[in-house]
């Protein structure tokens, strides 16, 4: 079949023959969004004929297919690296400009697909990315959230939370697939029965029927024809149900779909957490149980024709809805049934903060999903049989258990119910072998293996830093481009005062459109020729920005009273998102957007000091930000970061981790070394032997040093806001609960960290020498490397040819 456009004038052809169409209007006469729409829609045509010819290509050669279960896909935009990866963005540029239309412009009307909160919905988004480019069949499984995480705004220096209607002008790249909804039950009861063999039968006889429609977006992977599926799944009212009372039914229906990670502080808000959990899990199931049966005559082959990856426990009800669907709807034994599930099955661990594991009542998953949990039960029982008899060791039964204190313990089944575990990075790894999950490691040490985290450097390099990768092409030549640990070759021209000159160029530009950014959003004048030193992440105590916001209040402190004391010029970023219900991490916010008020304003510190809060964090802003960042704030408490993946941008990116020695960072100044990285601070066996001896006093610390005994005292002075009140609830997390995060303990260790980076960044060669040989040594963090590792290690799965 002939491609849609090859050239410029093929594609101005058929854009204005779509947009006439459509709209019926001309293009000077279309308006803006339209013609980004009919843009889109091309895209999403053009590639029409590649995925089919991966559906066949599939089918037809027997290949084995990856599913990941996220319930967070934080894919951003998507127009530009389509048409980068597509290798057509030029002549549909040079296209637009024979129309006077400015395709950067066109850009910006997409909104952030921002179906996530995070690290770990980015990740998703990365690997998604790299399965296509690297040939690979896999695809993501999630929920098409009708809003995504809320829009971020700062009224009265206060977070505010604002609906984020990113589906407002339609989604182009989707296509709805109403001939392959699924029907979701929940709640209702089981009746047994036997049939005619005497074999016992199962009938869910639900409360609620709930049908899942399908929402197809392609996955297109660079310079390849090998085109994914990310199916999103849209909760509509199911037609074979009668129900009585239809306006709270369709509320029912609409919860589910409605937002990402809704409180689940309250049991309503729990419930419909894990019916979203059920709902895009059993369809995510169910559909590729009727594709596999399309090609196959059975489901024996099952695992070896498919695999799915759990993203977190999230989706971990997969496990036991496999089992139900193999020996409910295809009369599977139970040893069977288990041997595909297991095998089909593997789980990555993303955190070891005890109160993010999730753990749900038993009596709410038996009243939402009764015929699950009688399979989560039996699941229990005949582990802990297995403890008794093939394991030997009843020792352990409780600290393992699936099921105790009235709890389903969603990690421990993922755990069993898996062939492989992996955490996100080598010292997480470590910690969940001989701490979080030590006892499971004791009896199955051949499931748990490291898949540390990566970002895909298409987006985060090649397409969002157009001015380096340029810069790159120029000094070692395109190959990094698709094998991205040729970035090493750079290491070849680091000392060439040339190169350096012309990456602190680069830098220069690029921290001037965020400085634009930041004047047109905000107001504030920054000043480029100062050091822009970022920490962009979620707002949490572990992530500890209340750390770089003492150290921030310290220096105000010292420049205030010492008029000799002058730091080099410093722009101290911040961007985070936090939960709506998470007071303290609003207040860091309201206290950060309070000190920026104070210092940005104040004429004798302004001139060497900015504080700016860059509000809606979300993947498009961290498009700008990475690029620009100096110096990558990576402080959080050492042992709590699983990985981080900001750090791998900003370092591929060209900028100097400020952190301490956790997650990724870890192999981060493996890599670089230390002379090229700032690393201060307690380690995580430090902070473990803290733990366990229970030795640390903050109040210890506080009245030892005057200096710090100052820095937090400001906070409920009325240095920073009249209402003297107001950050009296940081406070009290820091001094009234021992410093649970040791922000303290680290205070000495991060302020002389910042010393040294200010000294280093003054000698500009040097410097540039340093943040080169990150570029250098970051091809390692590239998720192709990452998604390789799972497709040898744990997926079985090899790169398809498309004809
Ligand atoms: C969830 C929650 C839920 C409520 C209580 C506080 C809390 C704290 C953390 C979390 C995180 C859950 C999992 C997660 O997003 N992990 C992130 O995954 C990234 C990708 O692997 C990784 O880079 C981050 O280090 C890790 O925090």
């Amino acid at each position: 079949m002939k491609k849609k456009f090859q050239t410029k004038e093929e594609f101005k052809t058929e854009f204005e023959r779509r947009i006439i169409e459509k709209y019926g209007r001309s293009i000077e006469q279309a308006h803006k969004t339209e013609k980004y729409m009919v843009l889109g829609e091309m895209i999403r045509d053009y590639v029409g004929v590649n995925w089919k010819e991966t559906k066949e290509t599939v089918a037809g050669n027997g290949e084995k297919q990856m599913y990941y279960f996220s319930m967070e896909f934080l894919i951003g935009r998507l127009l530009t690296s389509n048409l980068m990866n597509l290798g057509i963005y030029d002549i549909v540029k040079e296209g637009l400009q024979d129309f006077h239309i400015d395709i950067n412009e066109i850009e910006d009307l997409e909104s952030d697909a921002g179906l996530g909160n995070g690290g770990l919905g980015r990740l998703a988004a990365c690997f998604l990315d790299s399965l296509a480019s690297l040939n690979l069949v896999g695809h993501g499984n999630c929920i098409r959230y009708e809003y995504g995480l809320f829009r971020q705004r700062i009224e009265n220096h206060e977070q505010t939370e604002y609906p984020d209607m990113w589906l407002k002008l339609g989604n182009v790249w989707e296509v709805r697939k109403p001939k392959h909804a699924i029907e979701v039950k929940f709640g209702g009861h089981i009746e047994m029965y036997m049939d005619e063999h005497g074999k016992t039968k199962v009938n869910h006889m639900p409360e609620q029927v709930i049908r899942a429609v399908p929402y197809d977006v392609p996955v297109i992977g660079r310079d390849t024809k090998v085109t994914n599926t990310l199916r999103l799944w849209s909760a509509e009212a199911a037609d074979s149900v009668i129900n009585n009372d239809f306006a709270s039914y369709m509320d029912d229906v609409k919860a589910i779909c409605m937002n990402v990670y809704p409180d689940d502080s309250t049991e309503k808000g729990k419930l419909l957490r894990i019916k979203q959990e059920y709902f895009f899990v059993a369809a995510g199931l169910a559909q590729i149980i009727k594709a596999h049966l399309r090609v196959y005559p059975s489901l024996d082959n099952l695992a070896e024709k498919v695999c799915i990856q759990l993203n977190d426990t999230h989706p971990v009800l997969a496990i036991p809805e496999l089992m139900r669907i193999l020996m409910d709807d295809y009369a599977y034994e139970w040893d069977d049934a288990w041997n595909i599930v297991t095998n089909v099955i593997s789980y990555t661990n993303h955190t070891v903060l005890a109160e993010a594991l999730e753990k749900w009542p038993i009596s709410y998953i038996q009243q939402l999903l009764p015929r699950v949990y009688m399979i989560i039960e039996e699941i229990h029982r005949r582990f802990e049989f297995a403890l008794d008899h093939q394991y030997n060791r009843p020792d352990i039964k409780y600290s393992v258990a699936i099921l105790k204190e009235g709890q389903v313990h969603m990690a421990n089944l993922a755990i069993v119910g898996s062939h492989h575990v992996n955490g996100v990075a080598g010292l997480h790894t470590e910690i969940l072998k001989n701490d979080v999950f030590k006892s499971f490691y004791e009896i199955m040490p051949e499931k748990f293996s490291n898949k540390t985290n990566g970002i895909t450097h298409r987006r985060w390099l090649l397409y969002s830093n157009p001015q380096l990768t340029h810069l790159l092409d120029e000094t070692i030549g395109k190959d990094y481009q698709t094998h991205p640990e040729q970035l090493e070759k750079l290491m070849a021209h680091v000392d060439d005062p040339m190169l350096q000159a012309k990456f602190m160029d680069v830098k220069r530009q690029r921290k001037q459109i965020l400085a634009d950014y930041i004047k047109e959003t905000l107001q504030i004048e920054v000043d480029v020729n100062s050091i822009f030193d970022v920490q962009a992440k979620r707002l949490h105590a572990y992530k500890r920005q209340l750390l770089n916001v003492l150290h921030i209040i310290y220096l105000y402190q010292k420049m205030k009273k010492d008029p000799n004391f002058r730091i080099y010029p410093r722009t101290f970023i911040f961007a985070a998102k936090a939960a709506p219900a998470y007071t303290f991490a609003k207040q860091v916010i309201k206290l950060i957007n309070c000190i920026a008020d104070v210092v940005n304003n104040d004429p004798q510190i302004a001139p060497y000091m900015k504080v700016v809060f860059i509000p809606n964090y979300g993947v498009s802003i961290a498009e700008i930000l990475m690029n620009a960042a100096d110096v990558s704030e990576q402080i959080s408490t050492a042992g709590k970061e699983a990985s981080g993946t900001g750090n791998m941008k900003f370092m591929m990116n060209g900028a100097i981790t400020l952190g301490t020695l956790d997650g990724a960072n870890v192999e981060i100044v493996e890599r670089v070394g230390y002379e090229n990285a700032e690393i201060f601070g307690l380690r995580a066996d430090d902070v473990a032997l803290l733990k366990r001896e229970n030795v640390y006093s903050v109040w210890n610390v506080y009245n030892r040093d005057p200096e710090i005994k100052a820095v937090v005292e400001a906070l409920i002075d009325g240095t920073f806001s009249p209402e003297k009140e107001d950050f009296r609830l940081v406070y009290n997390e820091l001094m009234f609960k021992n410093d649970e995060y040791l922000l303290l303990a680290d205070f000495d260790a991060y302020k002389h960290a910042q010393t040294r980076v200010q000294e280093r960044y003054q000698d500009k060669a040097g410097w540039a020498k340093m943040c080169l040989i990150n570029i250098a040594k970051s091809g390692f963090f590239s998720s192709d490397r990452t998604i390789k590792q799972y497709a040898d290690e744990i997926w079985n799965i090899q790169p398809i040819e498309v004809k």
